[in-house]
């Protein structure tokens, strides 16, 4: 207990002070000497057993050091502060100079691009676009439209049928259905186009799909004739692949049109000289059509004298097929991002 004692026990504790460095420390020191057990608190304590005249002299040098090393302490501790402020600042800072991360926003699929296309196309030429069921009944899908009952079509094979009783309910098996649909809701003329998906009990391949898509056409009218139904789907041709499309008919049946074609329009890859993607023919396959059987017009009791009309039906993914020289029509289902990203009309 001496003032030599004071002076050493200030000095290790102000070296001490100096080594900390972080506020979990500074406590630790803060203990140490201020504590309970602390080299300070224990220096106090013992003043009592001094010799009573050293110990007025050694009380006020132990609160000096007392005072002096308190405000050591609170200095330390405020810079610490500030450090740890300042380090937990950084740590959470958020970059506002980051470039954010984009959203990915869908595109349409190619097929609804494609429809949408057709769709205008046809609005320029007075047709409107309407929708039908997929689930049909044998009467719109097959006997409107002049297949009978023993007409290989309304095999088992090549129909969907919906699990009823009297086994009448399908899934549409062409969007030809809607023909008699409209006719029957309204008086000529008539121009519609009925974009929709279609099913068949088929088996797939690169170029059949059990579930697809078409595009049918119908005008009803008087004086309609084969020329109105050449020069729609010239100007269809041309229109979604460029102005120098020609059109192909040939004979084909179909029992309700009367006289029926296919259709074809020039391949625009190679312009008509034969190339992988027509198959060296120089020409595309489009889809079916024909005039109006006069019995599907007596049918939604339309005057088969007084009024003709045209149909047809596109494949659509037929269309995009050729137009992009896709391989294989098992893709536009298979919805794969890589595939589909390619008829993006804005990066994704
Ligand atoms: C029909 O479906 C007739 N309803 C078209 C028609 C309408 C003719 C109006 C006359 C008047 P077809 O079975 O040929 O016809 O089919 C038309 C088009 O659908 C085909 O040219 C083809 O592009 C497409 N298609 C047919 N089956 C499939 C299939 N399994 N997968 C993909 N596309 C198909």
């Amino acid at each position: 207990m001496s003032l030599d004692a004071l002076t050493t026990l200030r000095a290790e504790a102000e070296a001490n002070l100096r080594a900390v460095d972080d506020l979990d420390s500074l406590t630790e020191w803060e203990r140490s000497v201020f504590g309970p057990k602390g080299s300070l608190t224990l220096f106090l304590r013992s003043l009592g057993a001094a010799p009573a005249e050293e110990r007025p002299a050694l009380g006020r040098a132990a609160n000096e050091v007392k005072n002096a090393l308190t405000v050591e302490f609170e200095t330390r501790k405020t810079a610490l502060e500030r450090v740890a402020l300042a380090s937990r600042l950084t740590e959470d800072a958020v970059d506002m100079t980051l470039p954010g991360r984009a959203p990915v926003v869908g595109v349409d699929h190619p097929i609804s691009q494609t429809i949408r296309e057709l769709s205008d196309i046809f609005s320029l030429l007075g047709f409107q676009t309407v929708f039908g069921p997929e689930v049909e009944t044998g009467r719109y899908n097959f006997d409107l439209l002049n297949i009978p009952s023993d007409h290989p079509a309304r095999d088992v094979w090549d129909t969907m049928i919906v699990d009823t009783p009297n086994s009448e309910i399908v899934l549409r098996t062409h969007t030809s259905p809607m023909q008699a649909r409209v006719m029957e809701q309204t008086q000529p003329p008539v121009r519609v186009v009925v974009p929709g998906r279609t099913y068949r009990f088929e088996q797939q391949d690169a170029s059949h799909e059990w579930a697809f898509h078409q595009l049918e056409g119908l005008a009803v009218d008087q004086h309609i004739t084969m020329t109105d139904l050449k020069g729609t789907l010239r100007e269809m041709a041309r229109q979604l692949f460029g102005a120098d499309r020609r059109i192909r008919f040939r004979c084909d049946f179909f029992p309700f049109v009367e006289p029926g074609v296919d259709f074809s329009i020039d391949c625009m890859i190679c312009n008509g000289s034969g190339c992988r993607v027509c198959k060296q023919t120089g020409w595309l396959e489009m889809g079916g059509a024909g005039m109006v059987h006069p019995s599907v017009l007596e049918g939604v009791g339309y005057d088969s004298e007084k009024y003709t009309g045209f149909a047809f039906g596109l494949g659509i993914e037929r269309i995009i097929i050729q137009r992009y020289g896709v391989n294989d029509i098992r893709a536009f289902a298979g919805n794969d991002l890589r595939f589909l990203k390619q008829f993006a009309t804005v990066n994704v």
